[in-house]
């Protein structure tokens, strides 16, 4: 007998496309799925492009108007891999036709177009339509098995929460003005692109959220050449060629308090030379702790404060056991993930719950809660006062 099948369109297909591609090709090879994604069709504005994208990434079709999609009978997914900007207006649209949505992080640009987009994702919920914010780090093993930890109560109550995202592909001056460095496509700089995911990935850990904070922003480097070819990060610039404006924060720090009484503190920067993708989270309870760092990601470390003070001390978990999640689909123990493999876990997390009829998390909610919190940072940066989120 044939599993039912999913459709799937994607909308972008640059680094996110591309993870997401790789997700949805892995996803049913390994993990039992009760239906089967297809990858029906994918889009960009530029067919050549986009056909280009299809045949690299294992897509069966091609669109250049993501409207197209909305009509396909053999869409029932819409995967938003765009930036920012258009978050808000693909996802409502999506939703209002009855496709289930999973869209890239941030969730929008602003609080009002997150607030938007929840009321039209409530709306699609009790019609059976799901909707999903893609922060992938939450389904790296060892933070999910952090979060288990905590919930189990090994850390008790928790008192600190100290967050860091660390990049440095903009430290060069000489790189381009790719979208992300610009507001009106990207909302924000560091602190929505990255720090949007410590702070989803910190509060997911703990299972609180954030409440007030008070933050401060940088731009280093206020004006840049002009991209003139696009890929990956950042794209390459003609030398002497023209320039424009930085619009958005190239670092951002923050404290916060959680409701449950935990502090914490938050940097992202693009600016961290030598650092290309380090996210360390660390929390301090009353009765252990926890550290992670992306760098080493298969590795969380654990501190039992009730183990015999003469022998205590952080103990090295490599989370490659069956037991750990998500690892009884993948390599025998010791045989690490990848940064890739985030992006299948949250395929297989989207088509289950889809599949099950439930709302995935984090949902569109998650998302907007996010968002409050990254406006009231940038709000507070401004007053150079605390903000409630
Ligand atoms: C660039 O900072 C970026 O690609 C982010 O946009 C992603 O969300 C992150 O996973 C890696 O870095």
């Amino acid at each position: 007998m044939t599993s039912p099948t999913l459709g799937i369109a994607m909308i972008g297909h640059s680094f996110m496309g591309a993870a997401h591609s790789q997700a949805w090709r892995v996803a049913p090879r390994f993990f039992d799925l009760p239906v089967r994604p297809v990858m029906a069709v994918v889009c960009g504005r530029d067919r050549g492009r986009a056909e280009a994208a299809a045949d690299r990434l294992g897509w069966a079709s091609a669109e250049s108007d993501w409207k197209a999609v909305l009509d396909r009978e053999d869409v029932q997914v819409v995967d938003i891999c765009t930036p920012g900007d258009t978050h808000a207006e693909i996802a409502i649209a999506a939703l209002e036709a009855g496709k289930h949505v999973l869209c890239e992080k941030p969730l929008a640009n602003s609080v009002a177009e997150a607030e938007a987009m929840v009321s039209v994702a409530d709306r699609a919920a009790e019609r059976g339509v799901r909707a999903m914010v893609g922060f992938s780090y939450r389904r790296v093993p060892a933070i999910s098995f952090a979060r288990e930890l905590v919930a189990q109560g090994r850390l008790g109550r928790i008192h600190h929460v100290r967050a860091q995202y660390l990049q440095d592909w903009i430290v060069d001056p000489a790189a381009p003005l790719s979208w992300r460095l610009q507001k009106e496509k990207a909302g924000s700089g560091a602190l929505g692109d990255i720090g949007a995911h410590i702070i989803d990935a910190a509060q997911f850990i703990v299972g609180d959220t954030i409440r007030e904070v008070c933050g401060t922003l940088e731009t280093f480097v206020s004006d840049r050449p002009l991209a003139s070819v696009h890929s990956g990060l950042s794209g390459t610039a003609v030398d002497g060629g023209p320039t424009g404006p930085v619009t958005v924060d190239d670092a951002a720090l923050f404290l916060a308090r959680f409701t449950g009484g935990a502090l914490g503190s938050f940097e992202a920067t693009r600016f961290a030379n030598g650092r290309k993708n380090a996210i360390r989270i660390e929390v301090n309870g009353s009765a252990g702790s926890l550290a992670f760092d992306f760098e080493d990601m298969n590795v969380l470390h654990y501190f039992d404060g009730t183990d015999d003070a003469a022998t205590a001390g952080f103990r090295r978990i490599v989370v490659t056991e069956p037991q750990h999640p998500y690892l009884d689909a993948w390599w025998p123990a010791g045989h690490g993930l990848g940064y890739e493999h985030a992006f299948t876990h949250q395929a297989v997390d989207f088509v289950r719950a889809v599949a099950a009829g439930v709302g995935p998390t984090p949902s569109f909610a998650d998302g907007l809660q996010v968002q409050r919190v990254l406006a009231a940072v940038e709000d507070s940066a401004a007053a150079r006062a605390w903000r409630t989120t």
